[in-house]
């Protein structure tokens, strides 16, 4: 009962492998180079660890989601399509996308609805929000594996839950953020305890 519950859902490292991806297609275009093992990954920007393990790596990195075809070849997370899908159905429920693109434009925009189309089909292209400030778009809750999501508004109106990434597992949550550890974890629960 009441207004529908509005649920806000990353798509980089919550429903699409973007670590997984970016650490294969690294370690084939440039086979002699060192990398981070994704059981290493500290820190949400690739590039900077990257950058910090030899300087020039930063660009390296970089030069792989700028290629093209790097967001349309992203795998889906274990559970996620399927999860939204069924958040898509529920009563009383309306779901977002809601997805940071890279300022390097050619590919990134496109890939991302190609990939929306692909997986959660020609309707849901409707549930697509790209921004680069999330603190502006309104919801319930964001699932999201960026531990720090500022912007421009001081209080967005959104829970932030906290999806779990090889980049983020390690960091300690403060009392009051929750976590999401998977798909697998027990978002039914958190939803419900969204509602009025
Ligand atoms: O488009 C993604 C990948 C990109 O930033 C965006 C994050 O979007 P959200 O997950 O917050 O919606 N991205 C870029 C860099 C470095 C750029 Br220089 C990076 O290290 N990691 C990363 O995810």
């Amino acid at each position: 009962s009441g207004k529908a519950l509005r649920v806000l859902v990353d798509m980089d490292g919550v429903l699409a492998d973007f670590e997984g991806g970016f650490l294969r297609k690294y370690r084939s275009r440039y086979p002699e180079e060192p990398f981070i093992t994704l059981d290493d990954r500290r820190g949400f920007w690739v590039s900077t660890q990257y950058g910090r393990l030899r300087s020039d790596l930063c660009e390296k990195a970089t030069s792989i989601w700028e290629s093209k075809d790097f967001f349309i070849e992203l795998d889906p997370l274990p559970g996620g399509v399927e999860a939204i899908k069924e958040i898509a159905k529920m009563d009383n429920t309306d779901v977002f996308i809601c997805t940071s693109p890279i300022k390097h434009y050619k590919n990134c925009p496109y890939e991302k609805y190609a990939w929306v189309e692909k997986y959660l089909g020609h309707d849901f292209l409707e549930r697509v929000i790209l921004t680069r400030d999330k603190t502006l778009i309104t919801g319930d809750i964001l699932i999201d594996d960026k531990p720090d999501i500022i912007g421009v508004e001081p209080k967005p109106t959104w829970e932030h839950i906290l999806f779990t990434a090889c980049h983020n597992k390690h960091l300690s949550i403060s009392s009051s953020q929750r976590r999401l550890l998977s798909w697998n974890d027990d978002w039914r629960s958190i939803l419900t305890s969204k509602r009025q």
